[in-house]
């Protein structure tokens, strides 16, 4: 007889799953959970987790970590230091992104960063963005990725380097409905941001708060809607990125009661900060430019109100790398800025010209659970459902991630619900030199993370190797096949 019936048994956690909270033991046998149940048998190791809130390792299904320039230059953020923060903040997997530049193939838009990838010490996949949907890649390229696993893809409606037309955007959708594909939108109207900020650089307005201004939530309510209206038209499946404001998720919720299949991501950024944190001295308000922009203080809690009603159900981090020393301070920097690189006489970028986006892939979960459950806006089977296991749902990791069922692969978060701590940078184990939530005052963190069995971070210590995360190869899966309603009966995608 085995001396012991688990290799390591969690005991006297409370567990929270996506459905209930629950007093249970844990037991994890090769890397899987095996059982949950009072007075489990022994493990060849335990952890008391008494006192211990006990959730599945968070997925962040939307982070960008090494992602390559056309020039061939690589984000700070390395796969080794973004997915040590991510086991750090509780996330045990993610999605990031393969790039495509305009006038390349996807096999030559990134050579090596599949290998690269391999770094990770956080189990991960990835979504393809196409950038050039030519009947090549359509025909050819994609169905080859998916038949690799890979079964996402990313467009984006705005940033000059990439945006598709609609035109361009209806034939990626009609090829990932053939596929069984999913597709997420990055949803803001180029034509109209453009036309902003050249009124806004003839009038003398750089500041990184004209960022916002120069993208008011009109410009995404407008994409959201034209992004639904044309994947209902080829009745596919979509999930619109990082929804900050209310008149893009009223969009949202108005397609899902008409049983189209969309679903809403948020950010931490959306539900914590605002256009206060794009003024500063020192040119600070750089910090916090990413794109949808944030909005003015009361949005944010029209925004929790649609996580609280459903209509959004993912909260991933959008986890940028672009330091403030370097980056951010360099006009044109990144493709994910708007318009030609304008610099101001003291040499900081216009505010059209800062790379976007804020890195959070480490403090995403700790920020959720103070302001969500800690402050009592969300429950701890909601938190599970926005940090993971709605997320396995959309992206074909049902059953292997974001859930406590035995054979689920045995990723779990430990939070120490009553722990105070105070966001600092330098306790972050991200390459970046800021976060935009220094100072922030947060009750709840994680404080072991276990990933596929074993114990990837104890009290900020991170245990799990490079190169100990694995790539999730991704098959067929409901959430992504469409519902069969299309006008008039006739199924365009399929002719
Ligand atoms: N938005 C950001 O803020 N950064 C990266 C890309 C994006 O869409
Ligand atoms: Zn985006
Ligand atoms: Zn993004």
């Amino acid at each position: 007889m085995a001396a012991h019936d688990f290799d390591l048994v969690i005991r006297g956690g409370t567990l929270a799953s996506a459905a209930e909270v629950f007093e249970a033991d844990l037991g994890i046998r090769e890397g899987r959970i095996a059982a949950l149940g009072r007075g489990l048998g022994r493990g060849a190791e335990e952890i008391d987790a008494r006192g211990l809130i006990v959730t599945p390792g968070g997925l962040d299904s939307h982070c960008h970590l090494e992602e390559m320039g056309q020039d061939g230059s690589a984000q700070e953020e390395s796969f080794d230091s973004g997915s040590a923060a991510a086991l750090a903040g509780g996330t045990t997997s993610f999605l990031c992104f393969l790039p495509q530049w305009k006038g390349h193939s996807l096999a030559a838009s990134a050579p090596g960063y599949e290998a690269r990838a391999r770094a990770s010490r956080a189990d991960y996949s990835f979504h393809q963005i196409v950038t050039d949907p030519t009947p090549e890649v359509m025909a050819r390229e994609v169905p080859a990725l998916v038949a690799r696993g890979i079964r996402s893809l990313k467009v984006f409606l705005t940033y000059d380097p990439l945006r598709l037309t609609d035109a361009q955007y209806l034939e990626v959708l009609a090829t990932a409905k053939r596929l069984g594909a999913f597709v997420t939108v990055h949803c803001e109207n180029f034509d109209a941001i453009g036309w902003r900020i050249q009124a806004l650089l003839k009038a003398g307005l750089t500041d990184p708060l004209q960022h916002a201004w120069s993208r008011p939530p009109v410009v995404e309510r407008e994409a959201t809607h034209r992004a639904i209206a044309l994947a209902e038209l080829v009745d596919q499946p979509i999930q619109v990125f990082h929804v900050s404001c209310e008149a893009a998720a009223a969009e949202i919720a108005r397609a899902r009661a008409r049983g189209v299949k969309v679903w809403g991501e948020t950010c931490p950024q959306y539900l914590t900060l605002s256009h206060e944190d794009l003024v500063g001295p020192d040119f600070a308000g750089a910090k916090a430019v990413c794109s949808p922009a944030l909005r003015e203080a009361a949005e944010r809690e029209r925004v929790w109100a649609r996580i609280q009603d459903g209509t959004l159900d993912v909260v991933s981090s959008d986890h940028c790398g672009f330091s403030f020393a370097t980056q951010k301070r360099v006009a044109g920097s990144s493709a994910y800025g708007t318009g030609e690189a304008a610099s101001r006489p003291d040499g900081t970028p216009a505010f059209n010209a800062i790379p976007n986006g804020v890195p959070g892939i480490e403090t995403r979960l700790p920020v959720l659970f103070s302001e969500g459950v800690s402050k009592g806006r969300i429950d701890l089977p909601a938190f599970v459902r926005l940090s993971s296991a709605n997320a396995a749902r959309l992206f074909g990791l049902e059953g292997r991630k974001g859930s406590l069922m035995p054979g689920a692969d045995a990723d779990l978060a430990l939070w120490d619900p009553d722990a105070e701590r105070t966001i600092r940078n330098a306790e972050l184990h991200h390459a970046i030199d800021y976060t935009p939530w220094e100072g922030m005052a947060v009750k709840g963190w994680p404080v072991v993370t276990i990933r596929r069995g074993e114990v990837a971070v104890r009290e900020g210590e991170v245990l799990a190797r490079p190169g100990s995360g694995r790539f999730l190869a991704r098959g067929p899966y409901a959430a992504a096949a469409p519902r069969g309603v299309v006008p008039d009966g006739f199924d365009a995608a399929l002719a």
